[in-house]
């Protein structure tokens, strides 16, 4: 199983709005004798490739999937059937399938005379998944806000420069997030302050997907020239409805972007965090890596939005300067949002810190936590290797 959940990674940031999955099968000795992994929606389940490449191999064997075989004719026909007509005789799987159109394959598994445990690592499959996982159990997208700041704190100067605060090992870092992520967010604030780019740099091989870049541009003043215009990756400019976006006609005819509207905030101020989360639910959207700035995730965290937090922590001090994170909403120390560190590592110089929000959003509370299962039930050490990651 601990193999089939490294499988399933392989497939993050590729399968939306599908699961990742991942599935080894063994022959009748316990040998493997296929593996397999879902690489993109619409593709074949990661329980078709891992018995393709068993063959005749998987007579009499067992099946090990990180969720349960689907029962449904989608995109592709049901697994749990084809588990069944290859002959094999027992399935485990880590997670049950929380959707109502795929579940029931373990009931139709039994039925058919296959032996089906499930519940193996379920915690580590359920991390693995958990962007997908939340998505179906909030019916919206899971949002990561990743953060660089120094160690009092604060992502810019006083003078608002904010480059490379962390260094390029954290960098590579994110561009790790981005990759695995179906959007990338941020505010104009941040795109007038930085004009990020957003794309996923190339890997030596070239294959990269590239994540949706997502503007929250509530008065559509992305200059023409913004560097999120360039069509190097699909680019959304969410807008305040009736907005003037006249400056983006460029952009949008020549298929360099796209506009949406986008209800404001109750309080006037930006666009409705949650509006814009379910436009881009509406879209495929299934996690979202939420870049900043201090404004927008304020807005994230005030609605109860955030999911994970990532934060890049330089051993800088800065004195002045804006914040990584601006007004959430809270005024006084009881209310503080507090997080459970998941764990701290050395990304070259930096730290690189993962929490999970210990209270998440009201609407579907206990959901979240099941979502993130190092959140309630696993406590895990806080450790600081010496070696740095690479
Ligand atoms: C996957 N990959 O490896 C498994 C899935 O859109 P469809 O027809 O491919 O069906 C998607 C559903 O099938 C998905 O939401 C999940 O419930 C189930 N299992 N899906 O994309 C896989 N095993
Ligand atoms: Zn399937």
């Amino acid at each position: 199983m601990r193999r089939a959940v490294a499988l399933a990674a392989l497939g993050l940031g590729r399968t939306s709005p599908n699961p990742v999955v991942g599935c080894v099968v063994l022959d009748a000795d316990g040998e493997v004798a296929g593996e397999g992994y879902h690489r993109q929606a619409g593709g074949p389940h990661a329980e078709v490739h891992a018995l393709r490449a068993a063959g005749d191999r998987a007579r009499g064997g067992t099946a090990v999937v990180t969720l349960e075989p689907c029962s449904h004719t989608g995109r592709t026909g049901p697994c749990a059937q084809a588990l069944v007509d290859a002959g094999v005789a027992r399935v485990v799987y880590a997670v049950a399938d929380p959707t109502d159109q795929a579940a029931g394959g373990a009931e139709a598994l039994r039925a058919a005379g296959v032996a089906v445990e499930a519940g193996l690592l379920a915690a580590e499959a359920e991390r693995g998944n958990e962007a997908w996982l939340a998505s179906v159990r909030l019916g919206r997208p899971f949002v990561l806000w990743k953060y660089a700041a120094t160690l009092d704190g604060r992502s810019a100067a006083a003078d608002g420069t904010s480059r490379w605060i962390t260094g390029p090992e954290a960098r590579a870092d994110v561009h790790r997030l981005r990759a695995e992520a179906d959007a990338v967010l941020v505010g104009s604030g941040t795109l007038r302050a930085d004009d990020p780019h957003l794309a996923v740099r190339h890997g030596a091989d070239g294959d990269v997907r590239q994540p949706l870049r997502v503007v929250a541009d509530t008065a559509a003043a992305t200059p023409p020239g913004a560097r999120v215009l360039d069509g190097a990756a699909p680019t959304l400019l969410a807008v305040a409805p009736g907005a003037d976006t006249s400056r983006l006609a460029d952009a949008v005819r020549a298929g360099r972007a796209e506009v949406a509207e986008v209800p404001r905030a109750a309080d006037g101020r930006g666009l409705d965090p949650r509006a814009l989360l379910a436009e881009l639910h509406a879209r495929g959207v299934r996690s979202v890596l939420l870049e900043g700035g201090p404004t927008l995730a304020g807005a994230f965290w005030a609605a109860g939005l955030v999911d994970k937090a990532v934060g890049y922590l330089a051993p800088a001090l800065l004195g002045a300067g804006p914040a990584a994170l601006l007004d959430a909403g809270i005024d006084t120390v009881g209310d503080a949002l507090r997080l459970d560190v998941d764990d701290v590592v050395r990304v070259g110089a930096d730290l690189r810190l993962t929490a999970y929000p210990r209270r998440p959003a009201a609407a579907g509370r206990a959901s979240a936590r099941s979502a993130a299962p190092g959140n309630s039930t696993t406590e895990r050490p806080v450790t600081v290797p010496a070696t740095e990651e690479s």
